[in-house]
C-alpha cells in the first residue's frame, strides 16, 4: 500500500513523515523546508496483524508494508507557478490514497503560510490546488481523445466521459463525487489516477493538549474537520507530529509508559496504520 502526504508548507507533513518512517527527513519550522519529495517504507508491526486478523476472522489480505511519500507543501495558486508549484504532485499520482495534514495546533513560532489557523480554509485552498493539477491531466487526455474520436465511437464515448469529467471539476468539485455512468467509464475514470479521486485520510495535527480526548474539545479545529470528513466520506485521525516524533526514538518499554502518560492507548503510526487497512478495504 503507497500513501502519499500533502499539505500546506510547514504544518507537520515531513514530522508525520519522519515519525512514521523513522526515516530522518529535514523538518524544520519554515515553508518549503521539503524541496525533493522523501519517501519512506513501514512495515506493519506483527501485533497490528494479528490484531487485525482477529478483528476480521478472515484471511484478508493486509499488506506488510506501507509506503508514504512526503511532498513539497502546496499554496494558494501553486497550479500557477505559486510556492513550488505543483511539480511534484506526480510523485503522488500512483498512491493508493493520500493523507492530508491540517494543522490544528496553534502556536505563535510556528509561521502559518495563510497567516491563521483555519483548517477548513486550508482543506480548500489544497484541495482546489488537487483539482486545478487533475484539470491539467485531464485537458491532456482531452486533446487526445478529440481526435481519436472523430472516428471512433469508444473514443467519443469517452470524450463525453471527460467533458462531464471537466465540467465537474470546473465546478470545485473533486473527481471523487462524479458519478460515473457505467463500467467503460469507471475504468476510463481510474486509468486518469486523478488525485481527487483517491480516497483521503486527514491528519488533524494538534498540540499535545488536544491529544488525550481525541480533539473532542478542539470545536474550531478538529472538530470542525471530522464534521467536513463525515460529508465528504474521509476518515480523521488525530495525532501531535512532534509528539509522534518523539514516541518513534523510544524503545517499546518506554513508548508504553510515555503513551499511558499521555492517556493513549496506541501511537499515531498504528492509529494511522488501522485506519488505512478498514478505510480502504
Ligand atoms: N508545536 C508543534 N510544532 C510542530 C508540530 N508538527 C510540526 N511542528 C513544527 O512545525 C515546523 C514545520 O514542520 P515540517 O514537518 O517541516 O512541516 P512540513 O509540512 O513538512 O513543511 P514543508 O516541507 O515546508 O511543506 C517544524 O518546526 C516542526 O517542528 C506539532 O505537532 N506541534
Ligand atoms: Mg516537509
Amino acid at each position: 500500500m503507497k500513501l502519499g502526504i500533502v499539505g500546506l508548507p510547514n504544518v507537520g507533513k515531513s514530522t508525520l513523515f519522519n515519525s512514521l518512517t523513522k526515516a530522518g527527513a529535514e523538518s524544520a519550522n519554515y515553508p518549503f523546508c521539503t524541496i525533493d519529495p522523501n519517501v519512506g517504507v513501514v512495515t506493519v508491526p506483527d501485533k497490528r496483524l494479528d490484531v487485525l486478523g482477529e478483528m476480521y476472522h478472515t484471511k484478508k489480505i493486509i499488506p506488510a508494508a506501507i509506503e508514504f511519500v512526503d511532498i513539497a507543501g502546496l499554496v494558494k495558486g501553486a497550479s500557477k507557478g505559486e510556492g513550488l508549484g505543483n511539480q511534484f504532485l506526480a510523485n503522488i499520482r500512483e498512491v493508493d490514497a493520500i493523507v492530508h495534514v491540517v494543522r490544528c495546533f496553534e502556536n505563535t513560532n510556528i509561521v502559518h503560510v495563510d497567516g491563521s489557523i483555519d483548517p477548513l480554509r486550508d482543506i480548500e485552498t489544497i484541495n482546489l490546488e488537487l483539482i486545478f493539477s487533475d484539470l491539467e491531466v485531464l485537458e491532456r487526455r482531452i486533446s487526445k481523445t478529440v481526435k481519436l474520436s472523430r472516428n471512433d465511437k469508444m473514443a467519443a464515448k469517452e470524450l463525453d466521459l471527460q467533458n462531464r469529467l471537466k465540467a465537474h471539476l470546473e465546478e470545485n468539485k473533486m473527481a471523487k463525487s462524479f458519478v460515473t455512468e457505467d463500467e467503460d467509464e469507471q475504468a476510463w475514470l481510474a486509468e486518469y489516477n486523478l488525485l481527487t479521486a483517491k480516497p483521503v485520510i486527514f491528519a488533524a495535527n494538534v498540540s499535545e493538549d488536544d491529544l488525550a480526548d481525541d480533539g473532542v474539545n478542539n470545536a474550531g479545529g478538529v472538530q470542525a474537520v471530522r464534521e467536513y470528513a463525515k460529508e465528504e466520506d474521509c476518515e480523521v485521525f488525530v495525532v501531535c507530529a512532534e509528539i509522534e516524533e518523539e514516541i518513534s526514538q523510544l524503545d517499546d518499554d518506554e513508548k508504553s509508559m510515555f503513551l499511558e502518560d499521555l492517556g493513549l492507548e496506541e501511537s499515531g503510526l498504528e492509529k494511522l496504520i488501522k485506519q488505512a487497512i478498514i478505510f480502504l478495504d
